[in-house]
């Protein structure tokens, strides 16, 4: 068995997915056999843990709802703790296809954090008016910092390195959606690297995703206030390279 810092921690945000999330651990468990699953059970109250934990990943339990965020910063903790030199997140909803995880850890060997990115808008991904306006600004904005190309800054299926996993225990919102956007601008502003690699969407295994079309509008509207805290908040802090002064 190699140690922690060889191998890779998935980590599997979870809320009340109890008929999905034991599917997608051994689907994780059998792509790679350098992963080690982590779920982060999120105050669900059906048989999530149970689930997860039968079909061999590691399960922290949170006493209530915390949301992604809370739940990332957690797993993120962990790794840094046990010492692993890169994590990936994947949704516990199947989504997110674990054939897929090995190209977007590759993102990794130029960046310190690599998003696998919807560009094929399959399934549940089709979205449309004013959220997909908000999806476009908020990836155009996100790009800017960035300095490159970026075209789905919501994703959830991230990978990070090392840096990428010290910074995000520093900081690391917990809000839905706001959680992805905030703390990708706070990465770049630390000066990390972000780069995205394609992957397509599959659609959810069983239930329905955990806000509707309305949540996810004000979800998307409260990221883009999120955006603009957080660019306001890097323009205070971040080091002038003019004069040299650092103030961060
Ligand atoms: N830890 C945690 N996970 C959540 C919460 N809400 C959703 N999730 C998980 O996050 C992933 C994505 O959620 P989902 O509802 O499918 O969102 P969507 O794919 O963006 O529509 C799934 O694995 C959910 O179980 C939450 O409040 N806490
Ligand atoms: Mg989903």
């Amino acid at each position: 068995m190699k140690a922690a810092k060889d191998r890779i921690l998935v980590i599997v945000p979870a809320w009340n997915e109890a008929r999905n999330v034991g599917t997608t651990v051994r689907e994780i468990l059998g792509s790679s056999d350098a992963y080690d699953v982590l779920v982060i059970d999120d105050g669900s109250t059906d048989g999530t843990a149970n689930a997860a934990r039968v079909a061999g990943a590691r399960v922290m339990i949170l006493p209530f709802n915390l949301g992604v965020g809370g739940a990332m910063r957690t797993g993120f903790t962990y790794a840094q703790r046990m010492g692993y030199e890169r994590a990936v997140q994947v949704d516990a909803d199947g989504q997110h296809n674990p054939a897929d995880i090995g190209k977007v850890i590759d993102g990794l060997r130029g960046a310190d954090i690599s998003i696998g990115a919807r560009f094929a808008e399959v399934g549940d991904y089709s979205v449309r008016g004013p959220r997909r306006w908000a999806m476009v600004f908020l990836a155009r904005t996100v790009s800017r910092v960035a300095k490159t190309r970026l075209t789905d800054v919501t994703s959830g299926f991230r990978a990070a390195n090392r840096r990428a996993i010290d910074q995000y225990v520093e900081y690391y919102p917990a809000e839905y959606l706001g959680d992805t956007v905030d703390s990708l601008v706070a990465a770049c502003h630390a000066g990390l690297k972000v780069t995205q690699v394609p992957v397509a969407m599959r659609p959810r295994n069983h239930g329905t995703p955990s806000q509707g079309p309305i949540g996810a509008s004000v979800y998307l509207l409260r990221s883009l206030f999120a955006l603009a805290l957080a660019l306001v908040r890097g323009a205070v802090t971040r080091p002038r390279s003019d004069s040299g002064e650092v103030t961060a």
